[in-house]
């Protein structure tokens, strides 16, 4: 499989996508989704891949949809065509995925990082919703996962506003999970990426879908949902070995498929 806006590699059991326009800032256009889409496809199906991270360049992540494709639209080709429709899959799936990011995580951009599991950020990165600025507002989830994350004050602020919030301002409120030296971010990420894809991979998917939980339901439905996990983790062989490596004081030698 060749690609024209990524690029595609398998580390170990970490599969890595970079986005790769550089001369748009790797603003996200309908081809750049449909090979995303198509590259997480294959990591999903491979048996071999435990964990995908997602990063773009030093100067961008992504500096959001692409405006150029979008500026002469219209309502209802878009609609008709559901233009963008296909962003969502990247939330859907179910192999742990993380977002490294530096520089620009703008608009569209941001609601990609947005819609992995959680994001590792250079010191450089920004990150902002500057839709209301070009006239128009997200919709790629970003209202609803933001606020989420930073509550209705901050996400007002930036929303309405546009501005964005560096790395650090985007720790301190829950956005990114870490914040590393720009030079280190990949390293880092991948560190990160190879642990999870030494865990079980039936917990590790467990795991994701009990946190997903959190944001669907009510407490009591996610605690029972969360229990009903745990109780089928013990009919997995990973469970004998993950508990009786430690009993034998030995590392975990966990199953791949
Ligand atoms: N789209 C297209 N091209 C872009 C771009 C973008 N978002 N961002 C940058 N570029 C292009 C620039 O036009 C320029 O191209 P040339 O002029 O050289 O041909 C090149 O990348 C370099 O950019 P600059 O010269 O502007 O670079 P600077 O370092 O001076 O500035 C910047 C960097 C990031 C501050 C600036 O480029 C900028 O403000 N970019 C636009 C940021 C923005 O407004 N992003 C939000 C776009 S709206 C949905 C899914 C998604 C969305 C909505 C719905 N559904 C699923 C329904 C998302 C909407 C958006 O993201």
């Amino acid at each position: 499989m060749t690609y024209q806006t990524l690029l595609v590699e398998q580390a170990g059991a970490v599969g890595l996508v970079t986005l790769n326009r550089p001369e748009a800032l790797n603003a996200i256009n309908t081809q750049l989704i449909d090979e995303l889409n198509q590259a997480l496809d294959g990591f999903e199906r491979d048996p071999a891949i435990g964990c995908v991270l997602v990063t773009g360049s030093a100067k961008a992540f992504a500096a959001g949809a692409d405006v150029k494709e979008m500026a002469t639209l219209c309502f209802p080709g878009t609609y008709l065509d559901d233009f963008l429709g296909r962003w969502d899959r990247v939330a859907q799936r179910r192999k742990p995925i993380i977002a490294a990011v530096a520089g620009h995580a703008l608009g569209g951009g941001f609601e990609l990082a947005l819609m992995c599991d959680f994001i590792i950020a250079a010191d450089s990165a920004r990150f902002g919703l500057p839709e209301v600025k070009l006239g128009v507002i997200p919709g790629a989830g970003g209202v609803q996962r933001l606020t989420r994350l930073v509550g209705r004050a901050k996400a007002m602020d930036m929303l309405l506003s546009g501005r964005s919030m560096d790395a650090f301002e985007a720790e301190r409120c829950g956005v990114v999970a870490r914040v590393v030296p720009a030079d280190e971010l990949l390293e880092e990420a991948m560190d990160s990426a190879q642990r999870i894809a030494a865990q079980s991979r039936t917990a590790v998917m467990m795991l994701k879908e009990c946190v997903n939980r959190v944001d669907e339901g009510s407490l009591a439905e996610g605690l029972r949902f969360e229990r009903r996990m745990f109780q089928a983790v013990f009919a997995t062989p990973d469970q004998k070995e993950g508990m009786g490596a430690f009993i034998d004081k030995r590392k975990a030698e966990f199953g791949k498929a």
